[in-house]
């Protein structure tokens, strides 16, 4: 099957023009039933509002990290992860706090991380949502650009060596796009037959870089015809369309179709972290952006013409806020980490060390007793030798 995209989704306002809400949005239900489609609401709205909350305690000094911001993107991030089953394999990045809730991820495990407190699950050594759990189908995010799709292309490739009928999903940015690793990973993945979707969310900015300053392709999806793989471009912030796109490549893959890119068309509305302040956004492009194509408020306009209830949609609204504020205040109760935690899970036994060996000179713990002598490795002379 050839690569070029099939629909083209929202095209980027100011840039190529919006179409009105009635035009854009995809029609039917998707075969999704009442239930799935509230479920799909809560999601994007839980995404949102963590967020807000998460902002405010940012502001508040009481978020130790950077906190990077999916606002305008919750569609891309909950639609795509929706499409997958128990047992998939979902690969986030730092806008993909969604896709990680819809994956099983928890609020109060979200504050506890990026408030790093002791029972986060980094043990505050880490401030973000670089956290996986390969349980619930989530693996830890890392910072290179573009690294995750080698990794899970060796993901997914082990789901097909061993005859398992599972998909990986792995997310890159635009930016992603443009490193080699994201092409090696690709390429292989693609001739391997692997079962994995390859996201690309399109945001219009890498920091502060353009698309258009990224890449001359006009559609990223156009970039699958030089693998020799199925390429669609969708619009990333109605979750409907979003969700039908990853789920007939999340379907081919599993029926051992191998490797596709699914092209979310979406827009950053804020900086790449909250201390960048966008200037270099041209103006009245996120009010734009805001007023014509919220992803949430156009899910509530199709929900009211599909003949949900505000009052049903309000209930959902306050469920959330109750959630949130019980998890802020799990999340402040919890203590801060303790010095030892640091060496938790990289040693053996940390607490039968002596905890400051580092500052005395003496040797790493691994030199002493925790290296296996088949891993061929030297031993550090001895202090005073020659
Ligand atoms: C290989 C590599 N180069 C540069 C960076 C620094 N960096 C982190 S995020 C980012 C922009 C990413 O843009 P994009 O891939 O479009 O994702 P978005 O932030 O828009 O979701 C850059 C340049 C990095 N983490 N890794
Ligand atoms: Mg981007």
């Amino acid at each position: 099957m050839g690569g070029s995209a099939k629909s083209r989704g929202a095209e980027r306002t100011g840039v190529r023009g919006a179409r009105p809400a009635a035009e854009r949005d995809s029609g039917g239900a998707a075969g999704l039933t009442r239930k799935q489609r509230l479920e799909l609401y809560y999601w994007m709205r839980l995404t949102r509002s963590l967020e807000e909350r998460l902002v405010n305690l940012y502001r508040q000094t009481r978020v130790v990290g950077g906190l990077f911001h999916s606002l305008g993107q919750e569609a891309d991030a909950v639609g795509s992860a929706y499409a997958l089953q128990r047992g998939d394999i979902l690969s986030p990045l730092i806008r993909n706090l969604g896709s990680m809730l819809v994956k099983g991820a928890t609020p109060v495990e979200i504050l506890k991380q990026y408030m790093a407190r002791g029972d986060s699950p980094t043990r505050g050594r880490e401030l973000n949502i670089h956290f996986g759990d390969t349980e619930r189908g989530f693996i830890g995010q890392i910072s290179p650009l573009g690294d995750m799709v080698p990794v899970m292309a060796g993901v997914t490739l082990s789901f097909k060596m061993r005859g398992e009928a599972r998909v990986g999903l792995v997310y890159v940015g635009d930016g992603a796009t443009s490193t080699g690793a994201f092409h090696e990973g690709i390429n292989f993945a693609a001739v391997q037959r692997c079962p994995l979707v390859v996201v690309i969310e399109n945001n219009g900015y890498a920091y502060s870089t353009p698309t258009v300053k990224q890449s001359l392709v006009k559609q990223f999806a156009d970039k699958a015809i030089g693998y020799g793989i199925p390429g669609e471009t969708a619009d990333g912030n109605d979750v409907v369309a979003t969700y039908e796109a990853t789920k007939r490549a999340v379907d081919r893959a599993r029926r051992g179709e191998g490797t596709s890119i699914v092209e979310l068309m979406t827009f950053r509305r804020k900086g790449h972290a909250e201390h960048d302040n966008q200037s270099y956004v041209p103006p009245g492009e996120l009010e734009r952006w805001a007023a014509e194509n919220d992803p949430i408020d156009r899910y509530v306009a199709r929900l009211s013409s599909e003949g949900v209830p505000t009052d049903e949609l309000q209930a959902i609204d306050a469920r959330i806020q109750r959630e949130i504020d019980e998890a802020t205040d799990a999340a402040e109760a919890s203590g801060v980490p303790q010095p030892l935690d640091a060496l938790t899970g990289i040693y053996a036994d940390p607490p039968s060390e002596r905890p400051l060996w580092f500052r005395e000179g003496g040797a790493a713990v691994v030199q002493s007793s925790e290296r296996p002598s088949s891993w061929g490795t030297f031993d550090a002379p001895a202090k005073g030798a020659d």
